[in-house]
């Protein structure tokens, strides 16, 4: 069921206003750079790139854009999730979406995008919880708040720009390869009752129990997101990413981990997030990227 070839289309979101550190509004061309395209061809998919969502650039705002109580850039992120919806509402409903960012803001228009079509489990795979609200968050930067806001969590303006609100229940979300969380996400995480598998519990139970523990508290749902931020690997794999934290996932655990997320076949759409070309070295991070969207799609060593 793996290898089935899928149709995927392509959509990047080069945007950097939700992140602290500016750069990641090149993940897009990096992603596409380390043959993306290509690669996912050479699997069997037939891949349609539908090129990039318009994105505010942070200079040309008007000033004062940046401070909008305590988020930053919140209007051109509202407005540039309502336009990913839009470009992600012509992809026709049995093509799978690959979202390239950007922050991981870019995931409000995404997910919000796959739940319009079908209740959807969400595989939130990050080494940060994302899970702040503007009463939480100690840096106001929108990045550390997408998946707060996909369960219902947040300003007002963002939640509007998702449509329906809670776009996701908490039971038919995971967050898996966590190794950092602020204490007001971690309240939150516990109100919400949330699936959070740590780094700690990968190292105790090993990679492979971890990601069935994932796939199966996913079991009730037909469709399955994967929303992966590049900093849940280790930094030493990928040093391109704004918000590096050590302890993260190693090259090998990371391809068990899609591959085994191919293994269960529902996966209906992805976000590729969070790669910064400007802390790079030589597009490794990118590179990566898209070997990990590979084994995800089905690529197999035998
Ligand atoms: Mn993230």
């Amino acid at each position: 069921m793996s290898r089935t070839p899928r149709q995927l289309h392509l959509l990047g979101v080069p945007m950097d206003l939700g992140a602290g550190r500016r750069g990641v509004d090149m993940g897009p061309s990096a992603l596409r750079l380390a043959r993306l395209e290509a690669v996912l061809r050479e699997l069997g998919h037939t891949v349609v790139d539908l090129g990039n969502v318009e994105v505010p650039v942070a200079e040309a705002l008007p000033p004062g854009a940046s401070v909008s109580g305590q988020l930053r850039f919140v209007e051109a992120i509202a407005a540039t999730t309502a336009r990913t919806r839009e470009a992600l509402a012509a992809v026709p409903s049995d093509a799978t979406p690959v979202v390239l960012g950007g922050d991981h803001s870019v995931s409000l228009g995404s997910v919000a995008h796959a739940s319009e079509r079908g209740r959807t489990g969400l595989l939130w795979i990050d080494a940060h919880g994302d899970l702040n609200t503007p009463a939480s968050s100690p840096s106001g930067n929108v990045h550390g708040m997408p998946l707060a806001l996909l369960l219902g969590h947040g300003d007002a303006r963002l939640l509007a720009a998702c449509g329906e609100v809670p776009r996701v229940r908490p039971e038919d979300v995971v967050v898996l390869g966590v190794r950092s969380l602020d204490p007001g996400e971690r309240a939150l995480a516990g109100d919400l009752g949330l699936r959070v598998l740590t780094m700690a519990d990968i190292d105790r139970r090993g990679l492979s129990a971890v990601a069935e523990a994932a796939l199966g508290a996913l079991a009730h749902v037909d469709r399955l997101h994967v929303s992966l931020d590049a900093d849940v690997l280790d930094p030493s794999v990928a040093p391109g990413v704004g918000t590096p934290v050590v302890g993260g996932l190693t090259y090998r655990e990371a391809h068990l981990l899609m591959e085994l997320v191919a293994e269960d076949g529902r996966l209906t759409g992805l976000d590729l997030v969070e790669v910064n070309p400007t802390l790079d070295v030589q597009n490794r991070t990118a590179a990566v990227m898209v070997e990990l969207s590979a084994s995800l799609t089905g690529k197999r060593i035998l």
